[in-house]
């Protein structure tokens, strides 16, 4: 089987375009590959946290996998920081990463204007953690949404260059890993502007849908989202971002055609469109939320699967850890 790796930072309350960006395409592939899941804690630390809350973010998190339908039975989940070559493999492709691959990083652009004058070196070096993230298992595929390709891309290139420098005419060291993007839902913009992705770190909670959000909550957000005074709603108008997310959305939760819900929506004004969104949300979200707090009443089915998810994850990685150190020059005992 081939071999799919992925995962989401425990920053704040997961929304729908992570669910339906990256979470929701690791279920449906879930039972033709070999999974690792993880909860990338040692990212979530890369722009100013909160300790109080990591611990509880992560647990968060990996229960929303299950609640989402990670299936333990075909995935190993597991946390970041509990297997330290994560860490140690960063270090090694630090030092054969050249610094402009890394101010070149679309996101690391954006977030750095975010954070002023504070910026954290770990910010600049995110891409290479989330590059060892996925070397370390050979991963051949990386279900995420469309804002990670740029990082992918440079995972690729950080692999070949370690190919390059020590096993030139050798098989290689590490292995290329594809990108695996599905066009639905690759990119759920926000609530509040069409033209920007939805995301944990906008300040304003009414730009996202969160997985945990109540059906008052998520009737409100919808009610007030941003939207045209134009009736008859359609998809790909450059001049309306928010018809063309809300329609995605709509036709996503619903698992329509884009042809079938251009059809429906056609003629319809926005007051007819939104009860529909609405309702639609709320039955995707609801079972999730009940799964979510069966979980969560008692932590110990979660930290033993974390366990566990822990040691099978470590014996892989530490493999792959030896192999590269070997091929840098290392002296093994
Ligand atoms: N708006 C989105 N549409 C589609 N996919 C998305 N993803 C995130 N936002 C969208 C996908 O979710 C996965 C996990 O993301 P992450 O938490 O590791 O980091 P992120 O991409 O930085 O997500 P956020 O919500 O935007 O967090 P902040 O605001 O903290 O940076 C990834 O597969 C991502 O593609």
């Amino acid at each position: 089987k081939k071999r799919v790796l992925s995962g989401v930072q425990p920053t704040g309350s997961l929304h729908l375009g992570n669910y339906l960006g990256a979470i929701r395409n690791w279920v449906a592939g879930q039972a033709n590959y070999e999974n690792y899941f993880c909860v990338v804690d040692l990212h979530a630390i890369t722009v100013p946290h909160d300790p109080t809350v990591l611990a509880a973010n992560t647990y968060t998190v990996a229960a929303l996998y299950l609640a989402c339908g990670i299936d333990p039975n075909h995935a190993t989940i597991f946390v970041q920081s509990h297997v330290s070559a994560h860490a140690e493999l960063t270090w090694l492709l630090n030092c054969i990463t050249p610094l402009n691959w890394l101010e070149d990083m679309i996101q690391f652009k954006e977030k750095a204007v975010k954070q002023g004058e504070n910026v954290a070196a770990g910010l600049l070096d995110y891409p290479v953690l989330m590059a060892a993230d996925i070397l370390l298992y050979d991963a051949d595929l990386v279900p995420v949404g469309d804002d990670q390709k740029q990082h992918l891309e440079l995972t690729r290139d950080i692999a070949a260059r370690v190919n390059y420098l020590f096993a030139r005419n050798q098989p290689p060291i590490l292995k290329l890993p594809e990108p695996f993007i599905a066009k639905a839902g690759a990119r759920v913009m926000s609530l509040t502007d069409g033209t920007k992705k939805m995301s944990k770190s906008d300040p304003s909670d009414m730009s996202r849908i969160n997985l945990l959000d109540s059906a008052d909550e998520i009737r409100k957000k919808i009610k007030r989202c941003k939207t045209d005074p134009i009736r008859g709603l359609v998809f790909d108008d450059p001049e309306r971002p928010e018809a063309n997310n809300l329609l995605g959305l709509y036709q996503v939760l619903t698992g329509q055609t884009k042809e079938a819900v251009a059809a429906e929506c056609a003629e319809m004004g926005w007051g007819q469109f939104k009860p529909l969104l609405t309702d639609a949300v709320i039955a995707t979200l609801e079972p999730i939320q009940q799964r979510y707090r069966e979980i969560m009443t008692d932590l110990t089915y979660l930290r033993g699967l974390l366990k566990a998810g822990r040691d099978q994850a470590a014996t892989v990685a530490n493999a792959t850890l030896e192999r590269v150190k070997l091929a840098f020059g290392y002296a093994l005992l």
